[in-house]
C-alpha cells in the first residue's frame, strides 16, 4: 500500500534534521515592498546597526536588467522594513567604469578598528565580474575605493580584525584551474597580495563540483573561522546552488580544519525552486542574536526575493564534528 503523501514529507524530513530552520513568514522581502518599481530584490548583505537595527544591503535588480544596491532597516530582523525611498548605493560608471553593468551581491564587515562598515561588492564590468570596495560609517555615504580585484572574480568578504597585521580578503578568482575560494592580504585594503587557494570545488558528481564562492562573511568562533560557501553543479537543467559548510584557523584562516561533505541547505520551498533562476539560496549576510548563538542568515531565493533562515552557531559546529572531514593541504604547485 503507498503510504499518504504526508507521511512521505514527514519521512523525508525526519532522515535530513534541518540545520538552517526557514522563517514562515519567508520570503521576507519581494519586489512587492519596494518604494519604487524594480524587476527583483534578493542577495543582500546583512548587519547590525548600535541601535540593534538590523540593515539589510539588498542587491535590486531593475528593469534594464542591470542591477543597484538599496539599504532597507528593520527593529527585529524579519519585517516592519524600512526601505530608501531611493537607491543607496548606485553603481557609478562615469568615475568607475567596472561598474558598468551594475554592482550586485555585497557582503558586510564591521571592523572595530577603523570604525567603519567595509562593503565588498561585485562590479559588472566589460571584462565579467569584480571585486570592488566601499567604506561607510551609516549607509548613506560612502567612501569607494574602487575596483581592488580584477575580473573574473567575485563572492568576496572582508574577515573584520587583521591577521598578522594585514587586512584578508576572500574572494572568488576564476582560473583555470577553476572557481575556487582564495584568500588575499593587504596592508591598507588598497594593494593586495600572498594570494592562497582556500577552499577548492571538488570535481565529479559532487554537490559542490563546478563552482564554490563564499556565501556570507565568516562567522568568528573560538574553535575558527566557520564559513558558509555556496556551492554550483551543473545540471542539464541549469545550475543548482546549494550550501556547504567549513571551518578554518583562527590565525592562518587559509587553512581548512574541517570541510562537511553533503550540502546543509538547498533549495526547497516554492520560492526557492522558482523564480528568475530556478534553485537557488545564495546568503551574503548574516546577523547574530543577542544570545551568542544564533545566527539569521539573509539569503536571495531564486534570484527573485530574500528569505531568512536560523541556525544555531554550536549546532553548526556539532555537525562538522560528526560530518566534517580534514582538508587535504593545498601543495604549493596547485597555485
Ligand atoms: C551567481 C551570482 C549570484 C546569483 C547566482 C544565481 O553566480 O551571480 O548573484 O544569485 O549566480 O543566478
Amino acid at each position: 500500500m503507498t503510504a499518504p503523501e504526508a507521511t512521505l514529507v514527514h519521512v523525508e524530513r525526519t532522515h535530513y534534521p534541518p540545520l538552517l530552520l526557514r522563517h514562515p513568514g519567508n520570503p521576507i522581502l519581494t519586489r512587492k515592498d519596494w518604494p519604487y518599481s524594480i524587476n527583483s530584490v534578493f542577495n543582500a548583505g546583512a548587519t547590525l546597526l548600535p541601535d540593534g537595527t538590523t540593515l539589510l544591503l539588498c542587491r535590486v535588480e531593475d528593469r534594464r536588467g542591470l542591477s543597484h544596491l538599496c539599504a532597507a532597516r528593520s527593529r527585529n530582523g524579519v519585517d516592519g522594513w524600512e526601505i530608501d525611498r531611493e537607491p543607496t548605493l548606485m553603481p557609478s560608471p562615469h568615475d568607475y567604469p567596472e561598474e558598468i553593468w551594475g554592482i550586485e551581491d555585497p557582503r558586510i564587515t564591521f571592523v572595530p578598528e577603523l570604525q567603519r562598515y567595509v562593503v565588498t561588492y561585485t562590479s559588472y564590468s566589460r571584462g565579467g565580474p569584480g571585486v570592488s570596495l566601499a567604506l561607510t560609517k551609516d549607509f548613506r555615504t560612502f567612501e569607494r575605493y574602487g575596483v581592488i580585484m580584477p575580473p573574473d572574480d567575485k563572492d568576496s568578504a572582508l574577515l573584520p580584525r587583521r591577521i598578522d597585521g594585514y587586512w584578508a580578503l576572500i574572494h572568488r578568482p576564476m582560473t583555470t584551474l577553476g572557481s575556487h575560494m582564495w584568500i588575499s592580504y593587504s596592508p591598507d585594503l588598497r594593494y593586495w597580495g600572498r594570494h592562497r587557494l582556500m577552499l577548492e570545488a571538488r570535481k565529479g558528481a559532487w554537490w559542490d563540483a563546478n563552482k564554490i564562492g563564499l556565501s556570507p562573511p565568516p562567522i568568528e568562533t573560538s574553535r575558527g573561522w566557520l564559513v558558509l560557501y555556496n556551492g554550483v553543479r551543473h545540471t542539464p537543467s541549469g545550475c543548482l546552488y546549494r550550501l556547504g559548510l567549513a571551518l578554518f584557523d583562527l590565525e592562518k584562516p587559509e587553512k581548512c580544519l574541517r570541510r562537511g561533505d553533503s550540502w546543509i541547505f538547498g533549495p526547497e520551498a516554492p520560492y526557492e525552486r522558482h523564480g528568475d533562476v530556478d534553485d537557488v539560496v545564495f546568503p551574503c549576510g548574516y546577523t547574530m542574536n543577542p544570545n551568542g548563538d544564533t545566527i539569521n542568515f539573509y539569503y536571495g531565493a531564486a534570484d527573485c526575493s530574500i528569505a531568512l533562515a536560523q541556525a544555531g552557531v554550536g549546532s553548526l559546529l556539532d555537525w562538522l564534528d560528526a560530518n566534517g572531514s580534514c582538508e587535504r593541504r593545498q601543495r604549493a604547485e596547485d597555485l
